[in-house]
């Protein structure tokens, strides 16, 4: 089982514990459980497995948990979370969430109309059944109606990249204001998460009211939630909120640090400043003894006061940063401009819409010096992928173009060679043994058990010719889980058979996520970022894959894409 699943398993358990008003020491424990589940680099069944292990010692995880786990493990679910699924249906906690229905009303509803579901609840509403409900009325139904739109539309977190674009115009129309003296975002967006919830920005403004005025003249905006003396909240478009906060300069560091998180983070560095005699809140630093303001201008004088040094906000986490803090040892994260190379490219061949020489153009502009040209092989045949024989075609193509990139760019010649549903790869070796780059992915058969699919990526990794696996894991960022694999097993065959791993940056896939990263990192497995591009501006997209992989703590040693070529070549060399 995954740490991920189990992770999941208590954060329901929380859930469910908390509908039900029950201790909140015991919800925080499996809140806590979770969160040091899911942030763990390697697998916890494999950690029980292990004699000289103690699961129960790794902070946030008791004996409680430890034996929960075990329950887990050995039979595939956990008879409390059944018992409390079957008190709590799945609606009435969905329903509970819409803004004004509270648990008790959502249960009696869910019990008098026996709703099924959100949708059996709006399809109740429209026939009145709600409003002529004891204690409803058609008021509270219309209530209901409009609270489940925006539920529907809270309950999508955008993507980094969407809330990215939400930022670049909300900054853009601020820059026309001339009250803000200092600007930063703060919060999940600042961190890079996947996902954002809603955004926070922070300003230090000459005149409060007038920096509010502005942000509420934003054309994006539909609806202000709140506008009180130092915060505001919007909402634009149906549900997306940006809350701004303007503080004084002298505590611009203190609320910037605080709000960007994460609260785990923040936790962290509250009982730090505690141990060093020193309270920290987002007004600033003060000493307990006297209260007197010890720092709050800039965030890095607020750590330092409380003898830390500065965290890049990616790796806000409370997961390794502290420790790399005490050891001297923090990462100096990979940044783009480190980038060399773009492995993983379609072009018009199949279902890219780019020429060969407009990637490379392209990627020239981009300050890169090597590509591989990766279009996909005949499985996809959705794509029009090719086959044997269209592919040494399309190598006969770059023989002809190489010449005219020569000193500038190197093109390699690449395929994006699916791994077959029943295991086994799409195209025959003699054919990959001439390629100078061979990336293997799962397309098809995403459903499959997970030994299976584990089976045919472990296949794929024993391939002598395959260099590289690309986007690991299948997952598509809120549309659509990864596939069932066993990826501490694929890592590790990875690591021993020199086969490279991909962070795919498309800000839809960002595969592996920064936890697989991490893992990845600890077995010294080579990552390459790719950014998949379809077209000459997907291209662009590295720039969420450097986001990501500095989420999982990489430096431009461990991204082999940063390497020259000339030493790419040698890793090449080194891994067949
Ligand atoms: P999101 O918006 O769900 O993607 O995630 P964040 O991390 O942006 O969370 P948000 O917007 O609720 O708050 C921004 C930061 O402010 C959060 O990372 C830590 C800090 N913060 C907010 N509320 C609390 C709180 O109640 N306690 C603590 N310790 N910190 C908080
Ligand atoms: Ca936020
Ligand atoms: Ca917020
Ligand atoms: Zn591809």
């Amino acid at each position: 089982m995954e740490n991920a699943t189990i992770a999941d398993v208590f954060d329901e358990m929380a859930q469910l514990l908390e509908f039900r008003g029950e201790n909140p020491f015991r919800i925080r424990a499996y809140r806590n459980g979770a969160k040091a589940i899911r942030d763990l680099d390697e697998s916890v069944a494999s950690i029980l497995e292990d004699e000289s292990r103690d699961l129960a010692k790794i902070p946030g995880i008791g004996k409680t948990l430890v034996e929960k786990t075990q329950t887990l493990l050995s039979e595939g679910k956990l008879p409390q979370l059944e018992k409390l699924r079957q008190e709590i249906p799945d609606v009435v906690i969905e329903m509970s969430r819409i803004p004004g229905l509270g648990a008790k009303k959502a249960a009696r509803l869910q019990q008098e109309l026996e709703l099924e579901s959100l949708a059996d609840l709006r399809k109740a509403c429209h026939e009145d059944r709600v409003g002529k409900l004891k204690g409803f009325g058609m008021k509270t139904q219309q209530a209901i109606l409009d609270g489940l739109e925006i539920a529907e539309e809270a309950a999508k977190r955008l993507r980094w990249s969407e809330a990215d674009g939400l930022v670049q115009l909300i900054d853009q129309h601020m820059q026309a204001c001339d009250a803000i003296d200092q600007k930063e975002w703060a919060g999940s967006y600042r961190r890079g998460r996947e996902t954002v919830g809603d955004l926070d920005l922070l300003v230090v403004a000459s005149d409060r009211s007038a920096v509010m005025d502005h942000l509420e003249s934003y054309a994006g905006r539909t609806q202000t939630i709140m506008r009180g003396d130092t915060k505001i909240s919007i909402r634009v478009g149906k549900a997306f909120q940006v809350d701004m906060r303007v503080v004084d300069a002298e505590q611009f560091g203190a609320a910037l640090q605080y709000f960007t998180g994460s609260q785990a983070h923040n936790v962290h560095v509250r009982k730090t400043a505690k141990e060093q005699g020193f309270k920290i809140n987002e007004y600033g630093v003060f000493r307990t003894d006297d209260d007197s303001r010890v720092a709050g201008a800039t965030e890095s004088g607020v750590y330092e006061a409380i003898g830390l040094p500065w965290f890049d906000p990616e790796i806000r986490e409370d997961r390794n940063e502290f420790q790399w803090a005490e050891q001297e040892a923090m990462p100096r994260l990979i940044s783009e401009d480190e980038i060399q190379g773009d492995l993983h490219m379609h072009t018009n061949a199949t279902d890219g819409t780019g020429t060969i020489r407009e990637m490379a153009d392209a990627a020239i502009q981009r300050g890169l010096s090597y590509i591989a040209i990766t279009d996909h092989s005949k499985r996809v045949s959705m794509a029009m992928g090719l086959d044997a024989e269209r592919l040494r075609e399309q190598w006969k193509m770059i023989d002809e173009i190489r010449p005219e990139y020569e000193g500038r760019l190197q093109i390699l010649k690449g395929i994006e060679c699916d791994i077959l549903e029943p295991g086994g790869m799409d195209l025959p070796d003699d054919c990959l043994a001439e390629a100078d780059w061979v990336l293997a992915s799962v397309h098809y058969g995403q459903r499959q058990p997970r030994d299976q699919i584990t089976e045919r990526i472990l296949g794929a990794i024993e391939n002598p010719y395959v260099t590289c696996i690309a986007h690991p894991t299948g997952r598509l960022i809120n549309r659509r889980p990864a596939y069932e694999v066993d990826i501490d097993a694929v890592l590790k065959s990875a690591a021993e058979h020199g086969t490279l791993m991909e962070l795919n940056a498309n800000p839809a896939r960002l595969d592996l996520n920064d936890v697989h990263l991490a893992a990845a990192k600890r077995l010294g497995i080579p990552i390459v970022i790719n950014t998949d591009a379809h077209a000459v501006e997907g291209l662009d997209v590295m720039r969420f894959g450097i986001k990501q992989a500095r989420r999982g703590g990489l430096t431009k040693q461990d991204v082999a894409n940063t390497r020259t070529w000339g030493q790419f070549q040698e890793l090449l060399a080194a891994s067949v």
